[in-house]
């Protein structure tokens, strides 16, 4: 699902520029993004204190998260959001932490292996937007400019499972300005499903950013900006993540903003709204990994409403399983589990070997697997809302490995495992059990998925596969994928069992056997 990016009905105002004259002052907003010293005072542009106030300058430095990286700055600095690309400004970074990604390139690999600007599309000169008359495949882009990316009614297939970064359009927007890549997973019918979790071109906004992803920021519009939008930022999942209308508003609104907040969050995560969405200063827990798309509805003190919309990418490390699904029966919500055994040894389900809810979830205090991973220190340990986990790791001083943080009694909410630094060669099966159905035994069959991220990056995704519950406690376990570990840095190769059309479901009697 994509959030829908609409623009309200807004107020263009004249810049108010004061006593400027062209020139000899360089204080006007095209002035201060010529590139020419316009006063003759030795500075040009941002480097000009006279260009102080204006949205695009201001943002250079501030910190607003504390992270130690400035946010809305456009230089990576080395900080969490280094690998985040926020400004699209065509220079390089000034402390370039990974090279930047180009239009067209896939996101975040930091190469062009062909060092043409363009690894996957069409090569993208200034002003073009790489739309054409046909689709190319397996590029994760919207190559005739439709809609969809890599698409079924073009012929592109791909193996049930797989997933890959995508963005939907247009092609040469991709990893500019504000623009974000998302996700699609190859279905069981070997198409893609929909491009989600990213944000697409939109008309360009006074708002300090490339809304429309041409490489270019605010161009072309006469208004002062009343609000910065970020592009994007980076957290752990399982972590409470600040929203600040005051970090929206630009020095140059001349007051204080007023906001509404929405999100739209990915598959498997229970975070369907912002909780206190009329607040000015709030916060959303992002439950699982993947975007979580924020927008918020700005009323500046003009009166003027603008939209801003940002991606909150949340990124694990080593390996994270999710398991979700999709309740048919709100009222009386089912209950699935995750599992996950280790490889070897070959042990029954619901022993030592497998990590679940019983003895990996912190419940009672207890957590009795010891597959010999070190403890993640405790400022790297999740946040946990009280409702979906009962881990305190607190008195640990840190949280254990493997371990299963978030347990969920009913969709969309999923269930989560972390193994924070996996081993090169470390082999896991991944389990689905339907534990139980409310009170109604075994009449509502239950769509469930799995997805498998690993070193931060998604991997493979299961489903829907189709699980009933046949009496307390003892419904279906489904057998839904191997992964091996490939590396310290936790790159793995997961391979599903069962066949698409036929996945490897069976009754309670097999958690007998691995
Ligand atoms: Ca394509
Ligand atoms: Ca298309
Ligand atoms: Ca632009
Ligand atoms: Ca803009």
């Amino acid at each position: 699902m994509r959030p829908a990016i609409l623009l309200l009905p807004f107020l263009l105002a004249a810049a108010g520029c004061g006593d400027d004259e062209p020139g000899s002052a360089e204080n006007t907003a095209a002035a201060c993004r010529d590139g020419v010293d316009n006063d003759g005072d030795g500075a040009t542009d941002c480097g000009d204190a006279d260009c102080a106030e204006f949205v695009f300058c201001a943002d250079a430095g501030s910190d607003a998260d504390a992270d130690g990286d400035a946010d809305l700055d456009g230089t990576d600095d080395g900080g969490a959001e280094a690998d985040v690309e926020t400004d699209a400004d065509g220079t390089p970074d000034e402390t370039p932490d990974v090279p930047e990604d180009r239009p067209g390139d896939v996101p975040g690999d930091g190469a062009d292996s062909d060092a043409d600007g363009d690894e996957g599309g069409a090569a993208c000169l200034p002003g073009e937007d790489g739309c054409g008359p046909t689709e190319l495949c397996d590029d994760g882009l919207d190559n005739d400019c439709d809609g969809e990316v890599d698409e079924a009614e073009a012929g592109c297939t791909c193996t049930y499972g797989t997933v890959q970064s995508c963005f939907p359009g247009p092609p040469c927007g991709r990893n500019v300005g504000g623009c974000v890549d998302g996700w699609q997973a190859c279905r069981t019918y070997g198409t893609w499903a929909a491009c989600t979790e990213a944000i697409p071109a939109e008309d360009e906004l006074p708002d300090g950013k490339d809304n429309d992803c041409d490489g270019e920021t605010d161009e072309r519009l006469t208004t002062t900006p009343t609000i910065r939008c970020p592009t994007a930022f980076e957290s752990l999942p399982a972590r409470w993540r600040t929203l600040r209308c005051d970090d929206l508003c630009a020095p140059t609104a001349g007051g204080a903003c007023d906001c509404t907040w929405s999100i739209l969050p990915p598959a498997g995560s229970g975070t369907l709204e912002v909780p206190d969405r009329l607040a000015e200063t709030t916060r959303v827990y992002l439950d699982t990994s993947g975007n979580f798309i924020v927008t918020a509805t700005i009323l500046d003190p003009r009166l003027d409403t603008w939209r801003c919309s940002f991606a909150l990418r949340a990124v694990p490390p080593g390996l994270e399983v999710d398991l979700w699904w999709d309740d048919p029966d709100p009222w009386r919500p089912g209950n699935m589990d995750l599992h996950v055994h280790r490889v070897p040894p070959r042990t029954p389900w619901f022993t030592p070997d497998d990590c679940h809810w019983g003895n990996c979830g912190g419940r009672d205090g207890t957590y009795l697997i010891d597959w010999g991973y070190a403890d993640t220190p405790l400022a790297d340990c999740p946040d946990l809302p009280p409702e979906r986990s009962w881990w305190d790791f607190v008195p640990r001083r840190g949280c254990p490995n493997p371990r299963v943080p978030l347990e969920s009694f009913a969709g969309p909410a999923g269930e989560l495992f972390s193994l924070d630094a996996p081993n090169a060669g470390d082999g896991f099966r991944v389990v689905s059990h339907f534990y139980e159905d409310g009170e109604s035994w075994g009449e509502l069959p239950t769509p469930a998925y799995v997805r498998i991220v690993c070193a931060g990056r998604r991997v493979a995704q299961f489903g829907p596969v189709t699980l009933t519950s046949r009496d307390y406690g003892t419904g279906d376990l489904w057998r839904a994928a191997d992964i091996v570990v490939l590396d310290a840095a936790g790159n793995c190769a997961v391979t599903p069992l069962g066949t698409p059309e036929a996945p490897d479901v069976q009754g309670d009697f097999s958690r007998d056997y691995l």
